[in-house]
């Protein structure tokens, strides 16, 4: 009996998993096990011997039974501990966050544009950017033999369609549409074949056409100073050049006094103390006949400005690349 006993606690020492555990309980009081054939032998003793090892082994049976229960919740504890150290959390760490998105510095600055003039009374126009020779070039006055139908400028699809150059197609398509009075925009993407600091072969404009009867120069400086003193403030100096485009008679660059240095020179304005920000002119009234509109009847006014290139003015950005690397740290800062 003592060696039972002696045997069953040297197991249990060794004992460190429930299934071990189980293991054991099935060797010493399981159907065949070690104290349940005590139990059975003890038929075979004298009859005034059993009560005394029955109760022996009863005791035995006890013990090992309480034992095990012992041994079985210490187990089940250690392996809820660590569970639950595994399943833990710290509530002192950081949160998951959200990155929200920003506007693209150069659709915030279009969106800018677009309503500076929507509040002047010009609606929204727009047009395809694969366009035929006729609506960018021929109907716009362009000669056979200008630079820009050039291969070296422009991107061509085929001999007869190219990726616009400008958004004017969209203005003669525009005034296919209907009958003067018009006034209306047409900002989207444009394509020159070009590379550079300043140049990149997707770029974004807005172009602006205005056509009624007594249109003057003095409509187009109004509106534009207009413009510009929304966009850049109304302390702003502005000049008109004269320039040449051949879609426009007579024509004029526009400038806004450096917003830098504020006219006294610098790298920027190179030091002129000037910022070329727009083109615009007089509707040649051969673009007129093109649309068959009645050039004696009237007369209208157009500009055109890069996008990108106000935004870079706006946001001090030198290098018009970084608005088409999609660098988050720069489009974050916005
Ligand atoms: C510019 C400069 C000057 C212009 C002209 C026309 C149209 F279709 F009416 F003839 N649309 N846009 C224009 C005129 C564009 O961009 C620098």
């Amino acid at each position: 009996m003592t060696s039972i006993k002696d045997s069953f606690y040297a197991e249990l020492k060794s004992v460190n998993s429930l299934n071990h555990l189980s293991d054991l309980k099935v060797k010493y009081l399981g159907k065949k096990g070690i104290i349940t054939s005590e139990m059975k032998s003890l038929s075979s003793l004298p009859v005034d011997e059993r009560p005394a090892h029955g109760k022996k082994i009863n005791d035995l049976k006890t013990s090992i039974e309480a034992e095990i229960d012992r041994i079985e919740s210490e187990l089940k504890n250690r392996e809820l501990k660590t569970q639950l150290l595994s399943e833990s959390i710290d509530v002192t760490l950081p949160g998951k966050y959200t990155l929200f998105g920003t506007e693209h510095p150069i659709n915030r600055t279009l969106s800018e544009i677009v309503d500076i003039f929507v509040k002047m009374g010009f609606s929204i126009e727009e047009g395809p950017e694969v366009e035929l020779d006729y609506y960018n070039f021929e109907a716009l006055n362009f000669p056979k033999n200008h630079p820009a139908r050039d291969m070296q400028d422009t991107f061509f699809v085929s001999d007869n369609t190219v990726l616009r150059t400008h958004t004017s197609p969209v203005q003669v398509r525009g005034m296919e549409k209907r009958n003067p009075p018009v006034r209306f925009i047409a900002p989207g993407k444009v394509y020159r074949c070009d590379a550079d600091m300043t140049h990149t072969p997707l770029f974004h404009q807005v172009e602006g056409l205005m056509v009624d009867r007594h249109i003057t120069f003095s409509n187009l400086k109004g509106i534009l100073v207009a413009f510009l003193h929304q966009m850049f403030g109304a302390e702003t100096p502005v000049r008109f050049r004269p320039s040449f485009f051949p879609f426009t008679e007579p024509s004029a660059e526009v400038d806004i006094g450096c917003i830098f240095c504020k006219g006294s020179g610098c790298r920027v304005c190179k030091g002129s103390g000037w910022l070329e920000i727009l083109g615009a002119g007089m509707v040649n009234p051969r673009v007129f006949e093109y649309v068959k509109y009645d050039t004696e009847e009237f007369t209208g006014f157009a500009f055109g400005m890069g996008v990108e290139r106000i935004a870079m003015l706006k946001y001090s950005i030198d290098d018009i690349r970084l608005f088409f690397e999609n660098d988050i740290r720069f489009l974050r800062q916005f």
